[in-house]
């Protein structure tokens, strides 16, 4: 439908470049290696690229801490090599949707080497600065996500600075209109450079007010959202995407909705947060609750059913791996990670595919923290020793749900390093990329990779997997994720299975049908009977009509 924009119906794919193709043997991933890869990308059939950060930076939150927004760090390349990705991109009918990392700049910012010389520097108010408090302690304690206390003190000054992150990624203070000011003037210099849009890094922490102690969505945010909108990319046909973990079904109206002049949609993560442990978080993750995960879904589903957009995800840059989180990659490897994407692609909302993701790469596996590279992950095992636990422990829930699961580098070939490099990578590859790599995929019909090909495929295809009304069936059900979409009178019914086991289901009337067996992780399925019995992660779409 020409009236819907672009982004309803296609897929985007999300490169953190690090660790993405290193074309120059420095085993650090770049934007060439990127340009060598489209043809793959193409074949997928993605439509747009969200880049991970490519700006100059000191890379102490791997490129999350810029400290130049209109220079591309040299370990990725040069601008000219940016350019280039972007039309060799859109020779292929691929956009380069770019991170906006505008909570926070690096600490090497000229902005904040100049605001810490003096209380009264031009640029001192553009970041957040607080006497101590009357003890001479912390402003107050708001902690950092990093771990620690979320002020670090600067002696030459006597102020504290806030950080929401690393203490070397201080935070913007958006209630100064000087500041926003060259922020959008530095978006409409890539907006002129024809990229396809931005994801907003945690977007929903602009405008916090933290002698308020709000950190997340605070008063000013969509008055802030709303000038961001008419100031830089409000007349283009661009995709927006803000990351927002504190978003709820009612604020993701707010920041989606078709008359709100703000955002696209936003990443929410209730589906992610929902499986941490109460005390430890990410740390101690629980074991998956299909129907804790089904209930996040689908209320997220009906949340956004006539207005505002959802994105789809099952990872990215700071998740584990869908395969490993979700499905099963000891045992059922290939059936799960199809049966993962088949449940996700089917749903209302634009999917978004984590490199690697489309040919079932799993967590790291690694052994010992030296592995490890991520800051949060290293801060956080300091300070897990620190309080007297044990490393054993630390390592057990880093290999779930440490960042770096996401961060391995790109697995191409069987070849040493899996072709990710001919060098010596800035973080181990996995031992498995013997059997999992995008060459043995993309030569295998029946691959991964030729699934998430499929279903990509089939949202350009079907308007009824784009704009059908979502309903789900056998919520309670501890095995099972049965969910139809209709559109007219098409009626799509997507079946999937999260067991390692065979399980026999009873189906309510208004699902025995037949039909076009759309995808399928067996056998294609085309008709449903009062009984239907699953092999272990069998999944399967069947259209009617
Ligand atoms: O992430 C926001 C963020 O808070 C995540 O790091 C997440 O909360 C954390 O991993 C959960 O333990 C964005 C970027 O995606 C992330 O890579 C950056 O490190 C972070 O912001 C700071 O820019
Ligand atoms: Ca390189």
């Amino acid at each position: 439908d020409p009236s819907e924009p672009w982004w309803k119906s296609t897929t985007i794919y999300q490169i953190y470049p690090r660790s993405f193709a290193d074309s120059n043997g420095d085993g650090i991933g770049d934007i060439p290696g990127i340009i060598g890869k489209l043809d793959y990308l193409q074949t997928l059939g993605i439509g747009a690229i969200w880049l991970s950060p490519i700006f100059a930076s000191p890379m102490d939150d791997n490129g999350y801490d810029i400290s130049d927004y209109q220079a591309v760090a040299p370990e990725f390349g040069t601008i000219e090599d940016f350019d280039r990705l972007v039309s060799e991109a859109k020779a292929r009918g691929i956009g380069i949707i770019l991170d906006l990392v505008v909570n926070h700049t690096s600490d090497e910012h000229r902005w904040f080497t100049e605001a810490r010389k003096s209380r009264d520097n031009p640029y001192r108010d553009y970041y957040i600065w607080r006497d101590p408090a009357p003890d001479g302690g912390l402003p107050n304690a708001i902690p950092s996500v990093f771990g620690g206390p979320a002020w670090r003190f600067d002696d030459a000054t006597g102020q504290y600075y806030f950080h929401q992150f690393s203490r070397r990624q201080p935070d913007l203070n958006w209630a100064n209109p000087r500041l926003r000011a060259e922020i959008y003037a530095m978006m409409n210099w890539w907006l002129e450079r024809g990229i396809a849009g931005f994801r907003m890094d945690v977007i929903d922490l602009i405008g916090k007010e933290v002698d308020k102690g709000i950190t997340a969505e605070g008063p000013h945010l969509h008055d802030y959202l709303k000038e961001m909108h008419r100031e830089t990319f409000g007349g283009r046909d661009v995709l927006t995407v803000g990351e927002a973990w504190s978003a709820t079904p009612g604020s993701a109206l707010l920041y989606s909705g078709r008359d709100r002049e703000e955002l696209s949609m936003v990443f929410q993560f209730e589906h992610v947060t929902q499986g941490w442990d109460e005390d430890h978080g990410k740390w101690k993750p629980k074991p998956l609750d299909l129907v804790a995960l089904k209930g996040v879904l689908g209320k997220w589903q009906l949340a956004l059913a006539e207005d505002g957009w959802n994105s789809l995800f099952w990872g990215n840059h700071d998740l584990p791996r869908a395969v490993s989180r979700y499905g099963d990659a000891a045992d059922y490897h290939v059936a799960s990670a199809k049966m993962l994407a088949t449940v996700l692609h089917l749903l209302k909302g634009t999917p978004y595919v984590y490199q690697g993701e489309e040919i079932g790469m799993t967590n790291a596996g690694f052994e010992s923290i030296e592995e490890y590279r991520d800051i949060e992950t290293l801060n956080m095992h300091r300070l897990h020793l620190e309080a007297g636990r044990s490393p054993e422990d630390f390592i057990a829930g880093a290999n779930q749900n440490s960042r770096d699961n996401a961060r391995t580098p790109m697995q191409w070939s069987e070849a040493p390093n899996g072709g990710f490099t001919e060098g010596v990578p800035w973080i181990a590859v996995n031992a498995n990329h013997r059997q999992i790599n995008a060459r043995t995929a993309v030569a295998d019909e029946q691959s991964i990779f030729h699934h998430y090909r499929t279903l990509i495929g089939l949202r350009k295809r079907h308007g009824v997997i784009v704009d059908g009304v979502f309903r789900s069936y056998l919520d309670q059900h501890p095995d099972v994720f049965v969910y139809t979409r209709t559109l007219g009178d098409e009626r799509l019914v997507v079946v999937a299975s999260f067991a390692d086991h065979q399980v026999s289901l009873t189906l309510p009337d208004e699902l025995r049908l037949s039909g076009a067996c759309l995808i399928s992780n067996y056998q294609p399925v085309s008709s449903l009977g009062e009984t239907v019995s699953l092999r272990p992660y069998e999944a399967f779409a069947i259209l009617k009509g």
